[in-house]
């Protein structure tokens, strides 16, 4: 499976292309239009998330509510681009007054700067079209089929805050599992342990998708957005820690046997690719580095009707670059958006004179919307390891073949 995606943010539309997914994945707008909803929402969002009603078109590759196996095509039309219509033309504009507004000022902490440089524009509006983070609404979409497929394998995922500017969520989501696992794990067999996890994973998403800051600490929520408003009446803006874990994940996608197919080093790619992520780590992560070996990594027990198991999941659900069939937990760093009310010092391209950047329309923070990219980008990424270990033309295939597996799993 792999995909592109092209648009600009004000342009008229996003694009996407999906390949390889299988035939017989069933799969409407709505999976996909719900998903873009989730994105859309979230504290501390600006004005343009009022314009936007992301909704996803298909182009090709689905036919009657399911996927053929052709390339997906999906569209995603911006309503903003309304207002941008000359400035955003594909064809050239004879417009004096156009030239005047060119826009030379390269805002720190954005592409700007480097795209400018790198592409030869003098316009950095070349270049922050593309950067802009619009770009994720089309990576959900693309993300959503995905998580449509794996459902069907009995994979979920689930993405959430747990941190914003500064104010950390207590505690572990996931401590009700943890409980029932200790105390009756041992008894359990494969089916029951994966049901739990599953039961748990959309008890987490229904409470997050509640919290308008995307979090499972409701102690924590009030001064999350307090610290969102203090933020904004200061024009200034906050980062924050998202959290993605997938449950349900078979034992052995990726491979310890060559870099590049070590499958948290793809996920690490592909979440710090989201715009504004400056940190990824897995399971204890940088934690890791500071507790002895015998609190870092995860005892292995065996149970029959269960298999091999753990008990804890420091590690995050890898060893050796290969899932370990624990619960994928990644966690991602991001920096507080960089489109400040309150001015940042720059030059400016054309004249070389330093200004200050100046007031522009932009979200206080956009931390519970990147717990959603970040969730459709990880299932993506899970998916295409699936379809390397199980490679398939048709969804009942690939049922098959992950089911096979897991019965080899559980007995070997
Ligand atoms: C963004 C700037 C803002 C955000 C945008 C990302 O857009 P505008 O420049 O139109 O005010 O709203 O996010 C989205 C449009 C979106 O769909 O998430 C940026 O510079 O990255």
């Amino acid at each position: 499976m792999r995909y592109l995606t092209a648009g600009e943010s004000h342009g008229r539309a996003l694009v996407g292309i999906v390949e390889g997914v299988p035939s017989g994945l069933r799969l409407v707008a709505e999976d996909i239009d719900a998903a873009l909803a989730r994105r859309q929402k979230g504290y501390g969002r600006g004005k343009r998330m009022m314009i936007e009603r992301d909704q996803v078109q298909f182009l090709g590759g689905v036919r009657h509510g399911h996927t053929t196996g052709a390339p997906i095509a999906l569209l995603i039309e911006n309503r903003d681009h309304q207002s941008w219509q000359h400035v955003m033309s594909a064809e050239p504009v004879d417009d004096p007054e156009l030239g005047m507004r060119r826009r030379t000022r390269p805002r720190p902490g954005h592409a700007d700067l480097s795209g400018a440089i790198k592409y030869g524009h003098r316009d950095v509006r070349d270049v922050l079209e593309r950067s802009s983070a619009r770009e994720t609404a089309m990576r959900v979409a693309v993300g959503a089929v995905a998580k449509r497929l794996l459902q069907e394998v009995g994979i979920d995922v689930v993405g959430y805050v747990r941190a914003l500017g500064g104010v950390t969520a207590e505690g572990d989501p996931w401590a009700d599992v943890w409980a029932a696992l200790a105390q009756e794990g041992a008894a359990m067999d494969q089916e029951a342990v994966l049901r739990l996890w599953r039961e748990a994973a959309a008890r987490l998403l229904e409470r997050t998708e509640a919290s308008p800051v995307r979090t499972f600490d409701p102690a924590k929520e009030q001064a999350m957005m307090a610290t969102v408003d203090r933020a904004k009446a200061a024009g200034d803006t906050v980062g924050g820690v998202i959290e993605v874990v997938a449950v349900g994940v078979p034992v052995g996608l990726g491979s310890h046997v060559q870099w590049d197919r070590k499958l948290d080093a793809r996920l690490a790619q592909a979440v710090m690719s989201i715009q504004a992520i400056k940190g990824v780590e897995f399971g204890l992560g940088f934690e890791a580095a500071r507790v002895f070996g015998s609190a870092a990594h995860d005892e292995i027990f065996h149970a029959p009707g269960r298999g091999f198991y753990r008990m804890t999941n420091r590690a995050g659900g890898f060893e050796g670059g290969m899932t370990t069939g624990m619960p994928i937990v990644v966690r991602a760093a991001m920096k507080p958006i960089p489109t400040l009310y309150k001015p940042l010092r720059s030059v400016d391209l054309v004249t070389k004179e330093p200004f200050e950047a100046s007031v522009e329309r932009s979200d206080t923070t956009a931390v519970p919307a990147a717990a959603v990219v970040a969730e459709y980008v990880v299932a993506f990424e899970v998916a295409r390891a699936l379809l390397e270990a199980f490679p398939a033309d048709r969804m009942a295939a690939l049922k098959q073949a992950v089911d096979a597996h897991r019965a080899y799993a559980r007995d070997f």
